[in-house]
């Protein structure tokens, strides 16, 4: 895989993160994809919006790693499905992850945040800006981690769950998948999948 330069797959508030990690760790920008034809051919933050998503012959033919820039997990999870792209884990050089922790394909740690020793992060995640992944967590594929949010050490995050702004998921709790902490929570206790809680302490929504 060549990893000098990136192909982004978004052109939204989240692709521009992404860019800035890309720039500050001196990869070029080699695409910018997204199937809204209103975007394409614009200018995000000084690079051109290239054009649709190509399809899956096209991506089999790209040596050049790819990062789906979208915040939304499900949109992440579908983009995999429909295109074989080689893709490329992003590390902003302001992140600080230890050498012991695992980080997925397709993965964007952002500015200024922290992973821990024996830390497990899936593919295609999110460590947003400034979050905190502290020892041995597990964040699972699709997973979002918010920024500013905190897992304490050995939290569990399922696929495809999102951890609002701010949230922290005390130690050892574990979160079920595709649910989601809003933001400014604290997460004492166990929570199960496809669920919607906030607040101090954290209670399902609804
Ligand atoms: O299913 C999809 C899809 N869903 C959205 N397939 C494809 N190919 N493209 C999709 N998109 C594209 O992602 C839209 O056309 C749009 O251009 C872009 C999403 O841009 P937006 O600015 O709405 O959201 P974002 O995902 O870049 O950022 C969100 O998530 C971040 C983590 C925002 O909530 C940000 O504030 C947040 N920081």
């Amino acid at each position: 895989m060549n990893t000098s330069t990136i192909q982004i797959i978004g052109g939204g508030g989240h692709a521009k993160v992404a860019i800035a990690a890309a720039e500050a760790a001196g990869i070029g920008i080699a695409a910018i994809f997204d199937d809204d034809a209103s975007k394409q051919g614009r200018d995000l933050i000084g690079y051109r919006i290239t054009g649709a998503v190509p399809d899956a012959a096209w991506w089999r033919g790209s040596d050049v790693g790819a990062l789906i820039a979208i915040g939304d997990g499900r949109a992440r999870q579908r983009i995999t499905a429909r295109c074989p792209a080689r893709w490329q884990t992003l590390i902003h050089p302001t992140a600080w992850v230890h050498a012991s922790a695992r980080v997925g394909a397709g993965t964007l740690i952002c500015a200024g945040a922290i992973v821990q020793p024996d830390a497990v992060i899936g593919a295609h995640v999110i460590i947003n800006t400034g979050a905190v992944v502290e020892h041995d967590c597990k964040v699972g594929d699709f997973g979002h981690i918010a920024p500013m949010a905190c897992l304490a050490g050995g939290a569990s995050v399922g696929d495809g769950t999102l951890v609002g702004a701010g949230a922290v998921i005390s130690p050892a709790v574990k979160v079920g998948n595709w649910s989601t902490i809003g933001a400014g929570s604290v997460v004492l206790g166990e929570v199960g999948d496809g669920l919607t809680i906030a607040g101090v302490p954290a209670r399902p929504l609804g």
